[in-house]
């Protein structure tokens, strides 16, 4: 049957073009390798340098820099430079530091012990072996060390290891109980991709590198009823920042390329998720033709894919579960960042936590608003803890959130310990202790600072309070209570129910929490799970007293 596996039309013709067709011709995905796995539904997710993750959670792990996990002696690190092609240098924040695969593999048990559940790491194609001249920054090129600009998606970049290395990254991951996120790019190549002066078919791209559209962001116009295609050509066609070659998916021998791409990819690794990059820049017909393949070749596959938009209903129009203007796009969940701006204003600026309330009372415009990747902060965002006004309190409320409110937390590599960072490249700093000679190793309590053991005990305690309540995890989210500073919520699941109660305000707050949506009847006996103290309720609630910017969670006793 000819399907998205078929290989009768690959082009026979030599010369350039040889790569592209091995690539091509790559085999058939393993289907019972991760038949028996589990879908990644409920975890926390990091990028790599180091991920973390979990039925409680996803790590992720960052592009290089972020994640540099090993402590290889100088004499391998002098190795990954030749290796490197010159383009290892610590001292460049838009250079490779030294990260890789085995990095994260060694960092395993570090993340596995925080708690998290699964690992998202910044991409592993093969990326240009030489300084990228097309895209520079006050002047100067950059390398493509984030992983982004594939010029061989059959491959994995040197600086990170090897298709070998990352199988058994995969392995190692699945054996201490770690589910694995790859980050895909359908949408471009990198501007040195072998295609961009030689494409396999005239119309492999939108145009040529002289003579392209350039994608304008016009990211509404894909679900706006009024808008024409022309309308929606240059968000859909146009070159990612007028440089990254734009894919043309309308091309069925593209589409076919990306589709069995995705597949030997989860095939040959065993992946458990693919997280897609830049959704709206591409068709929903071709999203729908990709996951209908990979869900019909694996069932548990989770497919999440990156919207980034605060509006909810724009995020919404693209989850799958339902056929948006005919097409339903299969993709089952989404990076919840219409949330992500309230979170960062209550738990960081101090803003009015109604807010965030206000924001999830939006939740019934997803086909599943259970399922999305809840975040304060990842690689394309400053840090959380350079937001004007934020501080230890704030970040320690904003992951109580995140680790007990509906969704899977995402933790990026270094939140964990209030790492710093503004806008990109400064968001992606080493992580201290990731790397030979450095001064202190965060990797370790003892390594840490004061600051640094307080929001890392917090997150660890909570990530593994999710582990522990299921309610947690997979529980209805009830709001029992809103007030401008303080919301109270349970999560229920059967006859199980979690009281969390969070107040933002700056001085100590009283609140009298109606729980009969929780299940929880008077004479109950109640613990905080967090703070310690025990209650009791009565008429119908519980009396709640909170100190400035903290939280509770409370379970029956
Ligand atoms: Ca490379
Ligand atoms: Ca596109």
């Amino acid at each position: 049957m000819a399907g998205p596996l078929a290989v009768d039309r690959a082009p026979a013709r030599a010369g350039p073009r040889s790569r592209w067709r091995k690539s091509w011709l790559c085999a058939r995905p393993d289907r019972e390798r991760i038949a028996a796995r589990e879908r990644v539904r409920d975890l926390v997710a990091g990028r790599c340098v180091g991920g973390s993750g979990g039925d409680s959670g996803t790590a992720a792990v960052a592009p290089d820099h972020e994640h540099r996990l090993d402590r290889r002696p100088l004499r391998a690190a002098r190795a990954a430079s030749a290796r490197s092609h010159g383009l290892f240098d610590r001292g460049r924040t838009r250079y490779y530091h030294g990260g890789d695969l085995q990095g994260v593999i060694d960092r395993l048990p570090y993340l596995k012990d925080l708690g998290v559940t699964a690992i998202w790491t910044t991409p592993v194609y093969d990326n240009v072996d030489h300084l990228n001249e097309k895209e520079r920054y006050e002047g100067a090129a950059i390398t493509d060390y984030h992983g982004y600009g594939a010029v061989d998606f059959y491959a994995v970049d040197e600086h990170l290891g090897d298709l070998a290395k990352y199988r058994e990254l995969v392995a190692a991951a699945h054996a201490a109980g770690l589910k694995v996120i790859q980050d895909q790019v359908a949408n471009h190549t990198g501007p040195y991709h072998p295609w961009v002066a030689d494409p396999p078919t005239p119309t492999w791209f939108h145009g040529t590198a002289d003579r392209h559209p350039k994608n304008v962001w016009q990211t509404w116009t894909i679900a706006d009823p009024h808008a024409t295609p022309d309308i929606q050509r240059d968000t859909l066609d146009g070159w990612f920042i007028d440089i990254l070659p734009d894919l043309n998916q309308d091309d069925p021998d593209v589409s076919r390329y990306l589709v069995q791409n995705a597949l030997w990819w989860v095939g040959m690794t065993g992946l458990d998720a693919i997280r897609q990059d830049t959704l709206p820049y591409v068709p929903r017909r071709f999203w729908s033709e990709w996951s209908t393949a990979l869900h019909r070749e694996y069932p548990k596959l989770t497919l999440l894919g990156e919207m980034f938009d605060g509006d909810p209903a724009l995020v919404s129009y693209f989850q799958g579960g339902v056929a948006r203007d005919g097409i339903d796009s299969g993709i089952d969940t989404l990076f919840d960042f219409p949330s992500f701006y309230p979170i960062r204003r209550a738990f960081a600026e101090g803003k009015p936590l109604r807010e965030l309330a206000v924001m999830l009372a939006h939740d019934h415009l997803y086909p599943d608003a259970s399922v999305l990747v809840t975040l304060a902060g990842l690689h394309d965002t400053g840090r959380f803890m350079n937001e004007p006004g934020a501080t230890v309190a704030g970040r320690q409320l904003a992951d109580t959130f995140l680790l007990t409110a509906r969704g899977t937390p995402l933790v990026y590599y270094g939140d964990e310990i209030a790492l710093r960072g503004g806008g990109d490249p400064d968001n992606r700093r080493d992580f201290p202790g990731g790397f030979p000679g450095d001064a202190r190793n965060a990797f370790r309590t003892d390594g840490r600072t004061a600051e640094e053991s307080a929001v890392f005990d917090n997150l660890r305690r909570l990530l593994w309070l999710r582990s522990e309540l299921a309610p947690l995890r997979r529980g209805r989210m009830v709001t029992l209570a809103v007030t401008e500073q303080a919301w109270a919520y349970a999560r229920v699941l059967g006859d199980q129910a979690v009281v969390v109660v969070l107040s933002n305000a700056p001085e100590p707050v009283s609140l009298d929490i109606p729980t009969a949506a929780a299940g929880w009847t008077d004479g109950r006996a109640v613990q905080d799970r967090v703070g310690g103290a025990a209650g009791r309720i009565e008429a119908g609630g519980l009396r709640v007293t909170l100190g400035p910017r903290s939280a509770a969670i409370y379970t029956v006793r």
